[in-house]
C-alpha cells in the first residue's frame, strides 16, 4: 500500500476542520475528548477463550463458541501479552485490557476458588509498565463443576459455594488491580446458567442467583479500586429456553445493590438495540459497562465493525454525556482470522464511532427537534454522513502516533510472519 504523506494528511485535515467549524463543531475539542476515552481490549480474543489453566485447555460449555482455526492463537500468557502489545501499538489513544480469570500465570494447577492476585502479578507488572488499566472477569465456564450448566444457581450447595468463592476471589484480584494501577478495575460477573428446554421452575434458580451474588458482594470494596458489574443475557448455545441471569433480573439487581449493569450488544433479540436502552438504564444507575460485540443472526461474537448500531451507541454516549459513567470493553472471539487484527479492527471501529459522534452538532440538532422541525433534523443527520470525517480520523491517528489508514495491516502481516506463524 502506498503510504499517505504527513503533508497530505494535514492538508486534508485543514479542509475538514473548516467544514466542521462552519457547523459550529470544534474538531480539536473532539479529538481531545476522544483521547480521554479508554477502550478495554478483551484478552480472550487472543486465545479463543481457552485460558492457561492447562496446556490443552479448551472452551467448553457456557453456551458460547469460538469458531475457526486460523493459526497463531496465544498459547501462553506471555504470548498473549506480546499479541496485545502489538495490537495496542496500532490503536490510537491509551486503553485498557480486560482479562478472564482463566488467563493468569498459574505455574501449575490452581483451583478457581483459590485464585489470588499473585497469579496475576505478571499481568499487573506488564500493565503498570505500559500505564494500562486492567479489568477482570470470573470465568464460570470450561470447568467440570460447570459441566451441567449450573454455577451460581446450582442446586448442589457444594458447587454453588465453590462458584461463590470464585466470585469472591475474583473481586480480590480486581481490587489488587485497582490498587496496583491507580484506576478502578471493573470486575464483571457473567454466568451461563440456564436451560436448553422449557423449565418448569424459573423461579428457584433466580432466587439462588440473587443469594449467591449477595454472598459474593457481601464484602464492601473501595470503589477507587474495584467496581462490580453483572452481565445479563437472552440465551446461549444449548441454553435456548431459559437464562437465569436475564436482563430484567440484573437490572433489578444492579439498581437495588447499586452496582454496575453490563449490556453486551450481542445479548438481546436481534431486533432489539442497546442504543435505545442506555438512557433508560442510566436514569437509575450511576455507572454501566458495555461489552461491544457483533451478533450475526445470533450472539455470534463477530468482530466489531462501524455499523449503524455502533454509531447509534456512540451517539447516545456522547449526546447523553455518559462517557464518564459508562465503561467500554470489546467482547468478541473470532478464530477465523488474524487475532491481533481482530482487536485492531474492533477497537479502531469503536473509536471511529466515538469520533463521529463527537463531531456531531448535537445542540443544533436538538434545537430543530425541540422546535418540531423534523425536516431540518433529518436533513442535517443525512448531510452529516458525508462530511470529511475520514480525514479527521487520519489526522487523529497521526497525532497519536498510530498508523494512518490500512498501514497497520502491513505491520500485522509482518508480525504474523515473524511471530504468529512460528507457533505450532
Ligand atoms: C458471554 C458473555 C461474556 C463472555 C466472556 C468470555 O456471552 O458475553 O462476557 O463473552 O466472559
Ligand atoms: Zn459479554
Amino acid at each position: 500500500m502506498q503510504p499517505i504523506t504527513t503533508q497530505q494528511i494535514e492538508a486534508g485535515y485543514a479542509l475538514a476542520k473548516e467544514r466542521y467549524a462552519a457547523l459550529g463543531v470544534d474538531t480539536e475539542a473532539a479529538m481531545t475528548a476522544l483521547a480521554a476515552i479508554p477502550i478495554a481490549l478483551h484478552a480472550w480474543q487472543g486465545d479463543d477463550v481457552r485460558g492457561f489453566e492447562s496446556a490443552d485447555a479448551q472452551l467448553t460449555g457456557g453456551g458460547i463458541q469460538a469458531t475457526g482455526n486460523y493459526p497463531g492463537r496465544a498459547r501462553t500468557a506471555d504470548e498473549l501479552r506480546a499479541d496485545l502489545d502489538q495490537a495496542l501499538r496500532l490503536i490510537p489513544g491509551k486503553h485498557r485490557v480486560n482479562l478472564q480469570a482463566i488467563q493468569g500465570d498459574f505455574g501449575g494447577k490452581v483451583e478457581r476458588n483459590n485464585m489470588r492476585p499473585e497469579h496475576f502479578s505478571r499481568w499487573m507488572d506488564w500493565a503498570k509498565e505500559r500505564g494500562l488499566g486492567l479489568d477482570f472477569n470470573p470465568s464460570y465456564f470450561s470447568h467440570p463443576k460447570a459441566d451441567d450448566g449450573f454455577t451460581l444457581t446450582s442446586r448442589d450447595e457444594g458447587n454453588r459455594q465453590f462458584w461463590i468463592e470464585h466470585g469472591i476471589a475474583s473481586r480480590k484480584i480486581g481490587e489488587a488491580f485497582g490498587k496496583a494501577l491507580g484506576t478502578p478495575c471493573v470486575t464483571n460477573i457473567w454466568i451461563p446458567d440456564g436451560s436448553k428446554d422449557i423449565p418448569v421452575d424459573r423461579k428457584s434458580p433466580r432466587e439462588l442467583l440473587a443469594r449467591s451474588l449477595d454472598a459474593i458482594l457481601a464484602e464492601k470494596l473501595d470503589s477507587r479500586y474495584n467496581l462490580d458489574a453483572v452481565e445479563g443475557k437472552l440465551f446461549g448455545l444449548g441454553l435456548e429456553s431459559y437464562t437465569a441471569g436475564s436482563h430484567e433480573f440484573y437490572l433489578g439487581y444492579a439498581v437495588t445493590r447499586k452496582i454496575l449493569l453490563c449490556y453486551d450488544t450481542g445479548h438481546f433479540h436481534p431486533t432489539e438495540v442497546v442504543s435505545d436502552k442506555l438512557s433508560a438504564a442510566l436514569t437509575f444507575l450511576d455507572q454501566m459497562l458495555l461489552h461491544i460485540s457483533r451478533g450475526v443472526r445470533w450472539d455470534s461474537d463477530h468482530v466489531v465493525i462501524l455499523s449503524d448500531e455502533l454509531q447509534a451507541i456512540a451517539q447516545e454516549l456522547v449526546r447523553g454525556k455518559y462517557l464518564n459513567r459508562v465503561h467500554i470493553s470489546l467482547d468478541f472471539f473470532d478464530a477465523s482470522m488474524n487475532r491481533v487484527a481482530a482487536w485492531v479492527i474492533g477497537a479502531r471501529s469503536m473509536l471511529k464511532a466515538l469520533l463521529l459522534a463527537l463531531l456531531e452538532p448535537f445542540e443544533s440538532l436538538r434545537t430543530f427537534e425541540n422546535a418540531g422541525d423534523y425536516t431540518a433534523r433529518l436533513a442535517m443527520l443525512e448531510e452529516l454522513k458525508t462530511l470529511p470525517f475520514g480525514t479527521v480520523w487520519d489526522y487523529y491517528c497521526l497525532k497519536q502516533s498510530a498508523p494512518v489508514g490500512a498501514q497497520w495491516l502491513d505491520e500485522v502481516k509482518q508480525y504474523e510472519k515473524t511471530v504468529l506463524a512460528q507457533r505450532g
